[in-house]
């Protein structure tokens, strides 16, 4: 707590940096808005019954064997022989049904910032769709909170940050947002980018990446605020 006596809010903008936090006795927020996060959030919206992230792709792909549907993705592409890449449509279009399927997943960036988060005494998947429920869930428990920023390969991104910055402007009352520099940022940046979020992310270097991908579509439904009401939490090696 700080000396405000009010929980801390502070934002970690990637993962290289996370040797810098104490995660110990706080809750780690791990966000990757494009599009790890909001795809895990849409998968447990849809029936999933848990996800597994693993690092390694020969790791994910080996679950297939165990019952589990496998999604990766490499370079924003979806991987050779998986069924699923990492785009919330996956979860969405019926192709391949999901519903009370368990699902080995793995990315380039999200996953791996989920690992890195593991000293935290609580691992929350956070993205723009589960926004509000996980503002409520950390207004409930009282405790500090990091947002973890997954990043691109270790680089600081515009719309992990944004979140950040959304999450402390929902929280303003019952946290002290003032105390970090990167919080107060964040905060400055969502207020500039909130009026009209999808045309300030066309500038952000994965729209660019996505849009080339032919994924833009992906951007306007991953920044949707408050889609699902449900808090993913990532204990014992499971997202549930
Ligand atoms: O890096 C990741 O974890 C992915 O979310 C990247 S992508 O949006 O699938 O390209």
């Amino acid at each position: 707590m700080s000396s405000s006596q009010l929980p801390t809010l502070d934002i970690c903008f990637s993962p290289e940096l996370l040797p810098l936090y104490d995660l110990r006795g706080k809750v780690a927020v791990v966000v990757d808005v494009l599009r790890a996060t909001s795809s895990i959030v849409t998968a447990l919206a849809q029936g999933v019954t848990h996800l597994v992230p693993f690092s390694e792709l020969a790791d994910c792909r080996a679950q297939a064997a165990a019952g589990y549907l496998t999604a990766a993705e490499r370079d924003g592409r979806q991987a050779e022989g998986v069924d699923l890449g990492n785009s919330p449509f996956g979860y969405l279009d019926g192709v391949v049904p999901v519903r009370g399927r368990a699902v080995a997943i793995t990315t380039t960036n999200g996953t791996r910032a989920l690992h890195l988060s593991a000293a935290a005494d609580e691992i929350v998947v956070g993205a723009f769709l589960n926004l509000g429920a996980v503002a409520e869930h950390l207004r409930r428990l009282q405790k500090d909170v990091v947002v973890v920023c997954a990043g691109w390969k270790g680089l600081f991104c515009l719309e992990d940050t944004l979140f950040g910055g959304a999450l402390a402007a929902r929280l303003q009352t019952d946290f002290d947002t003032t105390s970090s520099d990167a919080t107060l940022a964040a905060l400055d940046l969502w207020r500039a980018a909130a009026p009209d979020l999808a045309s300030y992310l066309l500038q952000s270097a994965h729209v660019r990446r996505l849009n080339h991908l032919e994924a833009h579509k992906d951007m306007e439904f991953c920044i949707r605020q408050d889609e699902y009401d449900l808090v993913p939490v990532f204990q014992n090696g499971r997202i549930t």
